[in-house]
């Protein structure tokens, strides 16, 4: 029979994401029973994990369950959470996407600050308080205007974005509530992660598409906003690994996940046309600066302000030190392996579906 000590059931919310989808691999690797939400949409929205529920008999012995849900509703937490009683909680659901965040402010606050409450309230209304581990995907984000360089879990937070800004109330409360309720619950403090599955309007997936597209003379150049930020890019399967190894421990507590390197937009760009035998030379500045095909001077790189935001985090560099000292984590995937593997992805893609 089943017992509460063996017991292995985790509830993922943003389990179609790009993070949910590889947790979830990670999650049904290690035995655990899965169970996410999904999010009523006018067409399919399941493409990241299809090939882990489409047979169910085909993965871990029909292991993942599906339900919808959304983090604006709280009834239907309540109703999940009771229902299957899950020992560990993994908040991924977000409005994710920072620029979208100013168009979209009270929506995010929503979602990302409100639905964190809610999922937490859910919890203590289920009585699971002292039974459920909870991991709340926190972000680099709430450095913006950095204090220090790199960025620990002592650096003080100064957002610059809607976005950013509901993710310091999300962090907040769940340190509250830590201290409060005695609840198991931790903040990742995660840097930029990537992989093949990002989100196409994400700087790096939407690069690795066009330089794609280019080379296979299906587009003509890559528009984009500020290639002078510069962030601390890693692999997303490297990142789902160390949030589960957070729940593993003897004490809750928050720690930040990072490459512990630094490289700008321009830099991201250059790796990935270098990977199909392309060199970009630089002219012009600001807007009217572009990227020129060393050998052709066709122009492969506009810049558009359009992409620009109204305010712009220009700098981020993590210290996971933490987490390497308590857990043993460090990243596997190198910035130029990150690179190869969503460009061979991308080239893929483009090559057997052009329209994708
Ligand atoms: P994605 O944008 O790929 O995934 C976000 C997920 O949240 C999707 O499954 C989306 O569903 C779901 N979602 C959005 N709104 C709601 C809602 N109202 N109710 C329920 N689900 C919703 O993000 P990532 O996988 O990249 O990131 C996962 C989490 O980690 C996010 O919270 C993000 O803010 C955070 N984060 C990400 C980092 C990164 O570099 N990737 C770094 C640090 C933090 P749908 O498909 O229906 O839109
Ligand atoms: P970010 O990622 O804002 O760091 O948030 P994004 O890839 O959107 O931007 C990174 C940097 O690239 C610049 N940039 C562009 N960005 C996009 N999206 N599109 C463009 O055309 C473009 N041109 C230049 C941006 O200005 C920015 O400086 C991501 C999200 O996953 C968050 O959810 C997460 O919390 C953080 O990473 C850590």
């Amino acid at each position: 029979m089943e017992t509460e000590e063996v017991r292995k059931v985790a509830f993922i919310t943003g389990i179609n994401g790009q993070d949910g989808s590889y947790l979830a691999e990670l999650l049904l690797e290690k035995g655990y029973e899965v169970h996410g939400i999904i999010r009523r949409a006018s067409s399919f929205n399941t493409k990241r994990i299809d090939h882990l529920h489409s047979d169910r008999y085909s993965h871990k012995g029909g292991k993942l369950h599906l339900h919808y849900g959304d983090m604006t509703d709280s009834s239907c937490l309540i109703k999940i959470i009771s229902k299957i009683k899950p020992t560990e909680i993994y908040n991924l659901a977000a409005q994710s996407h920072v620029k979208v965040s100013f168009d979209l402010s009270e929506y995010t606050a929503e979602v990302d600050a409100l639905g964190t409450l809610r999922l937490l309230d859910a919890i203590r209304t289920c009585r699971l308080d002292d039974k459920v581990k909870f991991y709340q995907a926190s972000t680099s984000e709430m450095y913006g205007k950095v204090a220090e360089i790199p960025q620990t879990e002592k650096t003080p937070f100064y957002p610059r974005s809607p976005y950013a800004c509901a993710k310091v109330y999300a962090y907040w409360i769940v340190v509250n509530y830590r201290e409060a309720y005695n609840m198991f619950a931790c903040n990742g403090i995660l840097f930029n992660h990537e992989s093949p599955r990002r989100g196409e309007t994400f700087v790096t997936r939407k690069i690795t598409r066009e330089v794609a597209k280019i080379h296979l003379g299906l587009s003509q150049y890559v528009e984009l906003g500020n290639l002078d930020s510069k962030r601390d890019w890693g692999h997303a399967k490297d990142y789902v690994e160390a949030m589960w190894l957070m729940l593993q421990q003897e004490t809750p507590e928050d720690y930040v996940i990072a490459s512990g390197e630094t490289h700008s937009v321009r830099e991201f760009l250059e790796a990935s046309f270098k990977h199909v035998g392309k060199e970009i030379v630089w002219e012009g500045s600001g807007v009217d600066e572009v990227g020129k095909e060393k050998d052709t001077g066709i122009v492969r790189v506009r810049i558009n302000p359009k992409y620009f935001r109204p305010t712009e985090v220009d700098f981020l560099l993590g210290d996971a030190s933490k987490a390497r000292k308590k857990f043993g984590w460090t990243p596997k995937v190198s910035f130029p392996e990150l690179v190869k593997d969503m460009m061979i992805a991308d080239l893929e893609l483009m090559r057997t579906n052009p329209t994708a």
